[in-house]
């Protein structure tokens, strides 16, 4: 009996220990950009997909789709096939309220043709959703963020295609298709993400007003490449997250594989971490201070251990008693004995009664 009971409390308190362990080397995951540390990253399914992608109602209660896009439940959500003239959508139905987030993308750009293909597709930020249009599938003069995967060059570059490039709309200028938005560009790489052998992945973190950052991978499984980085940007605020396509003469299919959209909690490098850790995005449920993190798992220790404690006193006082953990024969003989002596008690007391 003493061995159960102590090993049951063993356990658990082993399990809270691996528990403690495992929250905090959660913690440690740091991503050190620029002036700022990503502390946390907390996933938002409200703007993340994945296969199957839709539910028994065929729909995907977060996301909306249209045009030419079609879904493949096992493989991918395809913006547009390898035909000319198509175009097609995804879009988040809500905005997006976190100030600061990562945004993952695995997509797949590709097609027969090694010389002539295109146009592409654009990851969008913006104030706008669902609506298409002549810029990748998407309406122009958009208010907010676009990062372009143009695989077509319009005209000629001194760098190579596909390109991968980020444009903020102000919601009046007009998107320029000849030149592939070149002057309207805030960063951009080359990198050729089209018929690959592995993944292709997007990833774009954006701190609020402080920077943001593009990084691809395209040449092996976790090799990330910079793509660029703009300090001092600011995007609009609650943006929904939406994904174009567009093919012409020139055509590839353009499909997206998955989509892992995280709210961030950052924490500033530099000596006015103070005000910047009053920035920091609220989650619900989850503390934002690594210090009221602190104090949550010390009550919870606390808890664990009176708990321990009151269990072993128990424990001890039934044992004593010899009805501890002994199955329910002799807890009903324990009722049973309790039983007689509040029969005999009572009796007594009739008897005095009866007495008087
Ligand atoms: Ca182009």
């Amino acid at each position: 009996m003493v061995s159960r009971f102590s090993s049951h409390l063993w356990l658990s308190l082993w399990a809270f220990v691996v528990f403690l362990g495992y929250a905090q080397a959660a913690d440690e995951v740091k991503t050190k950009l620029g002036n700022a540390t990503i502390d946390r990253t907390v996933q938002l399914r409200t703007h993340s997909i994945f296969a199957p992608y839709i539910d028994q109602d065929l729909q995907n209660r977060w996301w909306d789709f249209g045009a030419d896009a079609y879904i493949n439940t096992n493989k991918y959500i395809r913006l547009t096939r390898n035909k000319p003239s198509e175009m097609g959508w995804l879009w988040s139905r809500l905005p997006l309220t976190a100030s600061n987030w990562v945004v993952e993308v695995e997509f797949k750009v590709s097609g027969e043709s090694s010389h002539l293909f295109g146009d592409g597709m654009v990851i969008w930020l913006a104030k706008d959703r669902a609506k298409p249009g002549p810029v990748m599938g998407s309406v122009d003069n958009f208010n907010g963020l676009g990062v372009f995967l143009d695989t077509y060059a319009n005209t000629r570059h001194p760098y190579a295609f596909p390109r991968i490039y980020a444009i903020l709309g102000n919601g009046q200028t007009s998107y320029n298709h000849d030149s592939d938005g070149e002057e309207q560009q805030l960063g951009a790489c080359s990198a050729n993400y089209r018929r690959t052998n592995v993944a292709t992945k997007l990833k774009i973190t954006y701190v609020k007003d402080t920077f943001l950052d593009v990084k691809v991978q395209y040449k092996a499984w976790d090799d990330w490449s910079d793509c660029f980085f703009v300090e001092g940007i600011s995007l609009p605020s609650s943006p929904y997250l939406g994904f174009s396509a567009q093919t012409g003469d020139v055509s590839d299919n353009h499909d997206i594989i998955a989509i892992s959209t995280y709210s961030a909690i950052t924490k500033s490098l530099s000596k006015d971490s103070q005000s910047s850790s009053k920035s920091r995005v609220s989650v619900p449920g989850i503390s934002s201070s690594s210090w009221s993190g602190f104090f949550f798992k010390l009550f919870l220790l606390i808890g664990v251990c009176v708990g321990g404690y009151y269990g072993w006193n128990e424990y001890k006082r039934r044992t004593a008693r010899g009805g501890f953990g002994g199955g329910g024969y002799q807890r009903v003989l324990v009722g049973m004995e309790d039983l007689e002596g509040f029969i005999r008690i009572r009796r007594g007391s009739e008897v005095g009664a009866v007495g008087e």
